[in-house]
């Protein structure tokens, strides 16, 4: 189909990388820098049950042009597939083909498209690979793609900055980590595109962004926040509205954190207060391809993170659209600033809140923070030759990743043979929860009060809650406060009262 290229012309510098990503391990990428010209050769192998990815290389800020060419695909025709509907329900395990419940756009080659996009100080080459195509009404699966990159750089010396914190994790998600460092430069890019600024040059880290009716709070978390040596500033929800341009209130927000991130600098921005409060945009979304259905619009707290573009560069007032196989989805997926929410819906949980805060920061942590809850439940049965998903399995991985002196606790409910594996009852997570831990980690169904096992019993399916809100209400923890997190439907959501 192309023709092969011969790497060892150009492997003056060799790195080699052992990134398993989710669905996709790329194998090495190849290095060959000139002064003005970079090749890299990256192989991408996909793991068994993958459909679209993303990869993301970091390139050198004095990049210019930048060409991605695909030169070699291992590929076998898929059989059962011989036309060319737009749309399949199906997916592949074991080389064996299973209908199931996902959509899937087939195009025509397993590289789908590539741009050029930003993180905070680093520019990066994001390129979106399909394990699937299609070629002369045949559908083709891939096991690997190797792919040619080069890049031509601009006669223009960037300062190099030292990566911060934030800059470490976002490096974190580029198959080129370890030479992501040499490429971190103060670009001085202006983000804003729209041509408006309120703000005076300064340094500041951390922006709070607060409703007047809370603001009292959100003043006494930034008096805390400097006197730990925070550059923090407090801005009214009340000023934004009436000093930016924009279509409506987030847009408005939105505009605000471009001019503080170009003119400030900012780090972080904390929007102090709920959905109601401070609007979440709503993304399109949608779960199926075909046509837009009602959940199609997603609230995300993104759009003030990922600070490029506009997400609705059409201007029809749907934001973050995916049109067909077009990449321009609109949404730059990387982000450039950290943003966190704090959903006090008045002032007696903002003053909780703020007081659990600095309580929580100004005491040393006990035994208690190094104890971690790990809950799993069943998230589907094996079935028709596909496997089950079980939380238990998650969890378990997880275990692993704790430092050795972490107490952790399983709770389970799993057809699998782990010790306790019938122990995740709502009476013992809710006692669990009480003895206060320092992370706590939930793997199952939800819903936007609750979190669910379900479990057989002579084949028939039982569904059972383990954690609804009001059990939340009433924990008794006290200022043992852990971090919660749930990989489950709905739970969790930031523009409903939920768990
Ligand atoms: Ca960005
Ligand atoms: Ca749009």
């Amino acid at each position: 189909m192309l023709k092969p290229y011969n790497v060892t012309r150009i492997a003056v510098a060799v790195l080699v990388l052992a990134l398993f990503a989710s669905n996709l391990q790329i194998a090495h990428v190849l290095s060959a820098d000139t002064d003005r010209t970079l090749v890299k050769t990256v192989t991408c192998q996909f793991k068994e049950n993958s459909f679209y990815k993303t990869i993301l290389l970091a390139v050198p800020p004095e990049s210019s042009s930048i060409k991605v060419e695909m030169f070699h695909v291992s590929s076998q025709p898929m059989e059962n597939f011989t036309d060319t509907p737009s749309y399949y329900a199906f997916t592949v395990y074991n080389g064996v083909t299973i209908y199931y419940r996902i959509s899937y756009v087939v195009p025509d080659s397993p590289l789908m498209g590539y741009e050029i996009v930003y993180a905070r100080d680093f520019k990066v080459l994001k390129i979106d690979l399909s394990k699937l195509f299609k070629d002369h009404f045949k559908i083709f699966s891939c096991s690997e793609v190797r792919l040619k990159i080069t890049i031509k750089k601009l006669n223009i010396r960037f300062r190099r900055v030292m990566p911060d914190t934030l800059d470490m994790q976002i490096m974190k998600n580029f198959i080129n980590m370890g030479e992501a460092a040499n490429y971190c430069a103060l670009i001085s890019r202006q983000i804003n595109d729209e041509d408006f600024s309120a703000l005076e040059e300064s340094d500041v880290a951390y922006v709070i962004i607060s409703p007047g009716e809370l603001s009292s709070y959100a003043e006494r978390l930034l008096e805390w926040k400097r006197s730990r040596g925070v550059k923090a500033e407090l801005v009214l929800l009340s000023w934004i509205k009436s000093t930016y341009p924009g279509r409506d209130t987030p847009e408005k927000i939105r505009n605000f954190l471009k001019d503080a991130y170009n003119k400030w600098h900012i780090k972080w921005a904390l929007l102090f207060g709920d959905y109601r409060k401070i609007p979440v945009r709503y993304i399109f979304n949608p779960d199926y391809l075909r046509e837009p259905n009602q959940g199609s619009y997603k609230p995300t707290d993104y759009y003030y993170m990922a600070l490029d573009g506009s997400f609705d560069e059409d201007h029809d007032g749907i934001y973050g659209e995916r049109k067909g196989l077009s990449i321009k989805d609109e949404i730059d997926w990387m982000p450039d600033i950290a943003v966190g929410r704090i959903p006090v819906s008045n002032e007696d949980e903002a003053e909780n809140v703020v007081n659990k805060i600095i309580s929580f920061e100004s005491t040393p942590t006990g035994q208690w923070f190094k104890r971690a809850l790990l809950c799993g439940a069943i998230i589907s049965f094996s079935q028709g030759g596909y496997p089950g998903i079980e939380g238990a399995e998650t969890c378990e991985n997880i275990a692993r990743l704790f430092p050795r002196d972490y107490n952790i606790t399983k709770l389970y409910e799993s057809s699998k043979d782990y010790h306790n594996y019938h122990n995740l009852t709502r009476s013992s997570v809710v006692s669990h929860l009480n003895i206060g831990y320092g992370c706590v980690n939930f793997v199952s169904h939800g819903g936007y009060d609750s979190l669910w096992r379900v479990y057989k019993v002579d084949s028939r399916e039982f569904w059972d809650c383990y954690l609804w809100r009001m059990d939340a209400l009433m924990l008794s923890n006290k200022f043992k406060l852990s971090v919660v997190y749930a990989a489950s439907c709905n739970t969790g959501a930031i523009d409903r009262d939920s768990l």
